[in-house]
């Protein structure tokens, strides 16, 4: 008999029925809230479960029961939940959607996708930061990972591309290297998803190649406000080919109808405090809301003599083409407007291959994707599990298809019939190859050299292109820049690292290379190293700023109204109307989650609380206080926070008279940004764009 302590005495048997019933009851209640017709819950081999809450066991007090088939599934099933992440890209969210082409490339290609206007080909986009983890945060300094499943009705093209329009690196060899040295580091576990740190440094100031993805990465363009609001780019030059079989290189860019807007770096650390999936959070509610996220899909067209005139190899992938070179050809939009119905089974699922084209596309000789041809595959089959990934439904052709691959763990599928090989004469129905429908690969002639493990000399131009980004900025985006290098170097314990890496902007600009060595405090200026050939001086492309292009609107954006007991209703009211007309979502925040109680006696419920949600989450900020509560609320460093944030994030405020005592316990001295909130349209004007002219005034631009 098992012992049971004497504070617990045996229950006697129809009393512990009842008490396991009583518990059952409650749960049930519970349940009754979700009203419908509910299916009879069943293990996995559809035998019913009378009892979700108690494990089998011969007495009220005594050992679970081996038998208990029930309990054993699901635990099990539960200790298998997990799979193992992405090693790189693992943190992510995604929306399906559709692809709708409005300009055809039929001269260029015969990919259906690129030929049929009006047609509407059915994607899945994820978005993904690279170094985190799957729980880490959304909003750390990184590169976003910008996906594209396209459902076409000749197979599935996925295009695997970035928020940032080259890479780190030339050649896939180096690809593990780069990503051990960004993730944390080996041997403490830290940082994650952050690449200021030692090793991450370390590699890069080794690594000539990386200066102008360095540039890239420094920029705003790492800390965007909103998936909604990134551009992307498939990165490598692609081949079109079409009919003829001619071919033409081909670069991708998808571009934000919402424009490109990103955070400031202060309000990118503060997010990652105050809302760990904020990004995820952003598009779900935008498109549960109908305010589906678009983007444009252009090309950049070349022949391969126009390409033999670029002052660049257009294979190396740490390159871009300048629109002001090549002009960008808008050829459809993409559209997402479905949220997933399972994130593990579609988000996490999902698996992404540059090497899934349709025919009419084809690859270039680019090194870095000819490397990822290989990498997607493999890692998919061990993250997957087995080779039937690809009939998992999200990843599954939407188009008929036919092969003989055949058995493997998980097989999903009962092909019929004795057939499964070919050549074959049994089936009349068994497949064949095609030489009319199939995938066409250009017919390239490379005479070569012989074999051996080359870089082309057309590689050897590191700093010409990262001066240019450099250049192209405004005088506030290179501010910007100069801080991010400065605070990433400054997490650098190794001072021959820090060094290394300012040696190297002495090749992109002098200048630059000053302000992040005064920034750091160093004392001399370090030697740059070899060049292997002269920094050219390209023209500049102000197509790569960032800070001109934000769209000067209230669409997509979110602005947060502050109010408490003895609020003025109409003014709210009369705020939230005209920015809800000029487009935005606007967001109640009150001290207490109930709502204020407003000075004509009604009870406005609030959407978040005061101290949970930070002024960091919005665009713009606005309050309606009594001079009671204004005075109050002064007292409470959450409240100042929240406008003394909102003014350092370059934010518009709209602030009633009592929330005067509040900036002034900031230390704020209002400028053209503060408004009044009975002033709706004068604040809509101010909170379309950032505030750049208080920067200088709210932190040093070094
Ligand atoms: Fe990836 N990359 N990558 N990458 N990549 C992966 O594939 C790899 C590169 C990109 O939302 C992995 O299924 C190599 C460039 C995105 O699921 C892996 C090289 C670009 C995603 C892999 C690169 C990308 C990945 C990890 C250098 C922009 C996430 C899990 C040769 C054009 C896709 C997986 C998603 C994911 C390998 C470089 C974009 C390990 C070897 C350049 C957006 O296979």
């Amino acid at each position: 008999m098992p012992r049971t302590p004497a504070t617990k005495q045996p229950l006697p048997a129809r009393q512990a029925a009842a008490h396991a019933d009583s518990y059952r009851g409650h749960a049930g209640e519970l349940q009754q809230q979700a009203a419908g017709q509910h299916p009879v819950l069943t293990t996995q081999q559809g035998i019913a479960v009378p009892d979700n809450q108690n494990t089998l066991r011969p007495s009220p007090h005594g050992p679970a029961l081996l038998e208990d088939f029930i309990l054993r599934e699901k635990i099990t099933h539960f200790d298998h939940e997990r799979i193992p992440e992405r090693v790189v890209h693992a943190r992510g969210s995604a929306a399906h959607g559709f692809f709708e082409l409005t300009h055809s490339l039929a001269d260029y290609t015969t990919a259906r996708v690129l030929t049929e206007v009006g047609t509407r080909t059915p994607v899945f986009t994820r978005f993904s930061t690279v170094a985190g983890g799957a729980g880490s945060v959304d909003t750390p300094r990184d590169v976003r990972g910008f996906a594209v499943k396209f459902y076409t009705p000749e197979g599935n093209w996925d295009l695997v591309g970035n928020n940032i329009p080259v890479f780190f690196i030339q050649d896939a060899m180096k690809f593990p290297d780069l990503v051990h040295a960004v993730k944390m580091e080996p041997d403490r576990a830290f940082p994650q998803a952050a690449s200021a740190h030692d090793t991450f440094w370390d590699f890069i100031s080794l690594m000539p190649e990386s200066m102008h993805m360095v540039m890239w990465i420094m920029s705003d363009r790492t800390i965007p406000r909103s998936l909604r609001m990134i551009e992307g780019f498939g990165v490598h030059s692609f081949r079109l080919v079409n009919a003829a079989g001619e071919s033409t290189f081909v670069k991708f860019h998808w571009r934000p109808k919402l424009g490109i807007q990103s955070t400031v770096w202060d309000e990118a650390m503060k997010l990652q405090a105050a809302d760990n999936d904020f990004h995820r959070r952003d598009l779900f509610e935008a498109i549960e809301a109908g305010d589906y996220p678009e983007w444009e899909l252009s090309v950049q067209l070349f022949t391969e003599e126009e390409a033999g005139s670029f002052p660049f190899d257009h294979l190396d992938a740490t390159k871009l083409i300048p629109e002001e070179l090549v002009p960008l050809r808008p050829i459809g939009r993409m559209v997402l407007n479905r949220w997933p119905d399972n994130f593990f089974a579609e988000t996490e699922q999902v698996a992404f291959c540059p090497a899934n084209l349709p025919p009419g596309i084809d690859f270039s000789n680019d090194p870095l994707l000819q490397g990822r041809l290989f990498s997607y595959l493999d890692t998919q089959l061990l993250r997957l599990g087995g080779p039937n990934f690809v009939q998992i439904p999200i990843n599954a052709p939407k188009c008929p298809f036919a092969h003989n691959q055949r058995d493997g763990h998980m097989q999903m599928l009962v092909p019929q019939g004795r057939v499964n090989y070919e050549p074959s004469s049994l089936q009349a129905d068994s497949p064949r190859a095609s030489q009319a429908a199939g995938f066409r690969h250009v017919a390239q002639t490379d005479e070569g050299s012989g074999k051996g493990r080359i870089r082309p000399e057309s590689f050897a131009d590191h700093y010409s292109q990262a001066r240019m980004f450099y250049r192209s900025q405004s005088p506030l985006e290179q501010a910007h820049l100069a801080s991010a290098l400065v605070f990433e170097l400054s997490k650098v314990q190794t001072l021959h690292v820090r060094e290394g890496v300012v040696g190297h902007l002495l090749h992109i600009d002098t200048e630059l290379a000053q302000r992040v060595a005064d920034g750091l405090a160093l004392p001399q200026l370090p030697p740059a190293p070899p060049l292997a050939v002269p920094v050219q001086d390209l023209p500049p492309s102000p197509a790569l700023r960032i800070i001109d292009r934000m769209k000067p609107t209230l669409q997509g954006r979110c602005v947060g109204i502050l109010v408490a007991d003895g609020s003025n209703g109409t003014t709210v009211a009369n705020l939230r109307k005209a920015l809800e007309k000029a487009g935005a979502q606007v967001k109640i925040v009150a001290p207490k989650v109930g709502g204020a109680l407003l000075k004509d006696g009604t009870q406005l419920p609030a959407d978040g609380q005061l101290a949970g949600t930070p002024s960091a989450v919005f665009d713009a900020v606005a309050s309606v206080l009594s001079p009671e509560m204004g005075a109050q609320l002064a007292r409470e460093a959450v409240a100042v926070d929240w406008f003394r944030d909102a003014f350092g994030h370059l934010k518009a405020i709209a602030a009633c008279k009592g929330t005067q005592a509040i900036l002034q316990a900031g230390g704020i001295e209002p400028d053209a940004g503060v408004v009044d909130p009975a002033d709706a349209q004068g604040f809509i004007a101010a909170a379309q764009t950032r505030q750049w002219a208080r920067e200088p005034q709210v932190r040093t631009l070094a």
